[in-house]
């Protein structure tokens, strides 16, 4: 993913570079060859405008002409804006204390949503939490069939009782509390953002659940569009934050570098993949340098020593789900490292619920 882009600035980069001392003329036309790039790349245009204006204000700088080594200088410059622009620091997921802490699950068909629901339930579940998977998808025939799959498949309950969204829901919170689940996972349907009914309904599932997150997935590979999408899920249901789905697929990185820059919400997790365990936290700076083909050795530590976590607390909390366990291990061994996955890492709990009082936690 983002091979492409990489490449783009990697070849930016190399003629500067192959310069001693800069002019800004040579600025300048590197912000253009740039500019091409990322527009090429997908990245909103008011997002790219805004990227290369702080860039060239930095990359103008006396501090960076006179420094011994300007074109390494502005290496570092386009680095830090790169991550400015994804998010700046790493922000973690948290959840309430409350019981259940509810999460709600948005976005537009088929960007990864059901699947999302499912590998944010694994991973909750390795921090040691006790989830709850509701099925509130009642419009998509195979939708609630699916999610049940999954937590069969992962040793979640799934809960899907009522003819429609809402009953799902307030039957779901109920059962949570009787049952002991302390988080509760809403998967809801697809819907495009210009249909008015499904958005309706969207922010009648949110004003039942008042949920302490609403998580769009949005498709890594979107483009443009996702910052379209984006903005109007914000509008209708306050979204806190994204999961990037489908970053091992080609994104070309427009998403990724559109959707934190135009709503001002955190990527707390990305996808890596259609298998439960494929998620992982966002960390802005480790994207930024991926980004630039700097590599990312401590994404494959953090993911090996998530492992260890996973089966401590599933052994901790007698779950046998054979099955997932050893596929995660096996996950973190060597086949992994060749794949050189993305990491991520959350971002601030803008909550729009309930519990402004209770205390949240890292999860
Ligand atoms: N490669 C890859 N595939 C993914 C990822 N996340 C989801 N998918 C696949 O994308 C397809 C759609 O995923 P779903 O989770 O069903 O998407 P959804 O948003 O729930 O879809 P609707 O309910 O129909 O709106 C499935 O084939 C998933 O396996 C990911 O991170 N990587
Ligand atoms: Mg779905």
């Amino acid at each position: 993913m983002f091979d492409a882009l990489t490449g783009r600035l990697d070849g930016i980069f190399r003629k500067l570079r192959s310069r001693g001392k800069l002019h800004p003329k040579q600025i300048d036309a590197a912000l253009e060859e740039m500019r091409t790039a990322l527009l090429e790349a997908d990245v909103a245009l008011e997002v790219v405008e805004d990227f290369l204006g702080r860039v060239r204000t930095r990359a103008l700088s006396e501090e960076v002409m006179r420094s011994l080594t300007p074109a390494q200088q502005v290496v570092k410059v386009v680095r830090d804006e790169l991550q400015a622009t994804l998010g700046g620091t790493q922000v973690p997921f948290q959840l309430p204390s409350a019981r259940p802490a509810v999460v709600m699950m948005a976005g537009v068909q088929g960007s990864g949503k059901t699947t999302a629901c499912a590998k944010l339930a694994v991973h909750l579940r390795s921090k040691g939490r006790r989830p709850l998977l509701v099925a509130a998808d009642l419009w998509r025939p195979a939708a609630v069939e699916q999610l049940r799959t999954l937590g069969a498949e992962i040793g979640v309950e799934v809960v899907s009782e009522g003819r429609d969204a809402v009953k799902v829901v307030k039957h779901a919170l109920k059962h949570a509390s009787r049952e002991g689940h302390d988080v509760v996972i809403i998967d809801t349907a697809g819907r495009l953002h210009v249909d008015e009914e499904m958005m309706r309904e969207a922010r009648r599932v949110r004003d039942a659940a008042k949920p302490h997150h609403v998580l769009m997935a949005c498709d890594a590979m979107t483009g443009q569009d996702a910052v379209v999408q984006a903005r109007a899920f914000m509008r209708e249901v306050d979204t806190t934050g994204f999961i990037l789905t489908k970053l091992d697929g080609d994104a070309r990185g427009g998403a990724a570098l559109s959707i934190t820059a135009v709503t001002g919400r955190p990527v707390f997790f990305v996808g890596t993949g259609e298998r439960p365990q494929d998620l992982e936290p966002f960390y802005p700076d480790r994207m930024a340098s991926r980004i630039l083909g700097m590599g990312d050795v401590l994404t494959l530590i953090d993911k090996a020593q998530e492992v260890v976590d996973a089966e401590r607390a599933a052994e901790s909390a007698g779950v046998t789900a054979g099955a997932w366990s050893k596929r995660s291990r096996r996950s973190a061994s060597a086949g992994y490292a060749a794949r050189q996955r993305w990491t991520a890492s959350p971002t601030p709990a803008a909550a729009t619920s309930s519990s402004s009082t209770a205390s949240w936690r890292r999860v």
